[in-house]
């Protein structure tokens, strides 16, 4: 079945996970309405901030319109409106990423579902004169053809290395009949996974599906050689980083030099670790299992398996299994949909905000549970991360997390609200001064 990444009526969930030694007892944690009691957007899917210093929190909405927040109130023109196709349940406006250097060259990245077509877009637009309003047309940088409406991918973040991170889902529509996750070149959409890098005959090829891809978006490619965005020979307006696993055409002249790791079904939520810039990715499981990875700074180049596996488990007529794929990683996290009551993970934020015995540890959600979940060891050489959820009624269908430049964390809901996470044992002083309202 096609999974809805979202359902407006949350499941009752039951958490069956061992605890863990945790920093900060999930008790003391709840989720405040922000920026006010009653404020509420039109399917918000994320927080972001401008790296400037300005104390504004930027809320993106699915079908394309970007809302500033100030000093505790929402700007009443918007900050943006991107041209989306918002039609299904996985499509939209689905992320946003300030350039570092945003306080100097106002250049600013959203991902979307492009109208009409559905492709996967990553497009960069500036601000305006008025320091509150973008400019309304953008550069697209990359674009990607796309199956079906769902698994999109779709968060962008740059990472501590100056270079833009964009997730890309396997295209949908179930179980990656395709194996587009696996294979790191052009693909025929053909029904078989051994067909990887066969480009003959005029079908559309696809490519870059079921990865996260790392650009660098501060320089251009004068002709391409082994890019898969644009065609042998062609400008790309971005160069590849040194790094990436297939930068280099001689020995990948048939991979995408834009990968950075792959094999993941649906990477709708990432982050770094602000203080450690390590890597989570949450990848959204089919029918069993849904799954948080682990990528360590300064790493790539990694399989994280779909659709070999889901989660730590054979996927159902992959006989190699899990351990198929060479140089491959398990997740971190697994969490089973019927064990534990959840649908569709909504991957969080490594905490590094103002509750200081907060700081370190990662948050997620899951869209059905709607709980908030803490997780107590998120460091790099651990099997295994132990978690557990904040006590409390479900109070909303989750949809995506976000951070403001304090460090803050925030919750989006489907029914439209925003939650700030806080604590009723922290005296929360927040980046513009502003006194939090909590109990
Ligand atoms: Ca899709
Ligand atoms: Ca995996």
């Amino acid at each position: 079945m096609m999974k809805p990444l979202h359902r407006w009526i949350g499941l009752a969930g039951v958490l069956g996970a061992g605890l863990a030694q945790a920093a900060i007892n999930p008790a003391d944690l709840h989720l405040q309405r922000w920026p006010d009691a009653t404020t509420e957007f039109n399917k918000p899917i994320g927080v972001h901030h401008a790296n400037d210093g300005s104390g504004r929190a930027f809320v993106i909405e699915k079908c394309g319109e970007i809302h500033i927040v100030r000093n505790g109130a929402v700007l009443p023109t918007p900050f943006a409106d991107i041209a989306v196709n918002c039609g299904g349940n996985e499509q939209g406006l689905l992320g946003l990423a300030f350039d570092p250097d945003y306080a100097n060259n106002g250049e600013f990245y959203v991902s979307y579902t492009a109208p009409g077509t559905g492709r996967h877009t990553l497009e960069r637009y500036t601000v305006s004169s008025n320091p509150d309003v973008a400019n309304p047309t953008g550069t697209v940088i990359l674009s990607v053809p796309d199956i079906a409406s769902n698994h999109n991918g779709g968060d962008v973040q740059f990472g501590p290395d100056g270079y833009l991170y964009w997730s890309i889902g396997d295209g949908g529509a179930q179980g990656d009949p395709n194996g587009f996750a696996q294979c790191t070149g052009r693909k025929k959409q053909d029904g078989n996974p051994a067909s990887c890098y066969d480009v003959s005959g005029s079908s559309t090829k696809y490519y870059l599906l079921g990865t996260i891809v790392r650009l660098d978006v501060h320089a251009t490619t004068a002709a391409a050689q082994n890019l898969c965005g644009v065609a042998a020979g062609q400008a790309a307006p971005y160069a590849i980083p040194p790094g990436n696993p297939f930068a280099n055409p001689t020995t990948h002249p048939d991979d995408c030099a834009e990968i950075f790791n792959w094999g993941f079904r649906n990477p709708y939520r990432f982050s770094f670790d602000r203080e450690t810039g390590d890597m989570v990715i949450a990848d959204v499981g089919q029918n069993r299992y849904e799954e948080i990875d682990f990528q360590a700074a300064g790493s790539g180049g990694q399989n994280f398996q779909w659709n070999q596996c889901e989660g730590n488990h054979t996927y159902p007529g992959n006989a190699a299994g899990c351990a198929g794929p060479s140089g491959s990683v398990p997740p971190r996290i697994e969490l089973s949909q019927s064990a534990n009551g959840v649908c569709a993970v909504i991957g969080g934020y490594v905490y590094r905000g103002p509750i200081t015995p907060l700081r370190g540890q990662y948050l997620f959600s899951d869209n059905c549970s709607g709980k908030l979940y803490v997780v107590a060891n998120p460091a790099a050489g651990l099997p295994s991360w132990t978690f557990e959820a904040v006590p409390g009624t479900p109070w909303v269908s989750s949809y995506s997390f976000g951070e403001d430049e304090a460090g803050n964390v925030y919750l989006a809901g489907g029914g439209g609200e925003v939650y700030l996470v806080a604590s009723a044992a922290i005296d929360l002083i927040f980046a513009n001064g502003f006194d939090g309202t909590g109990p």
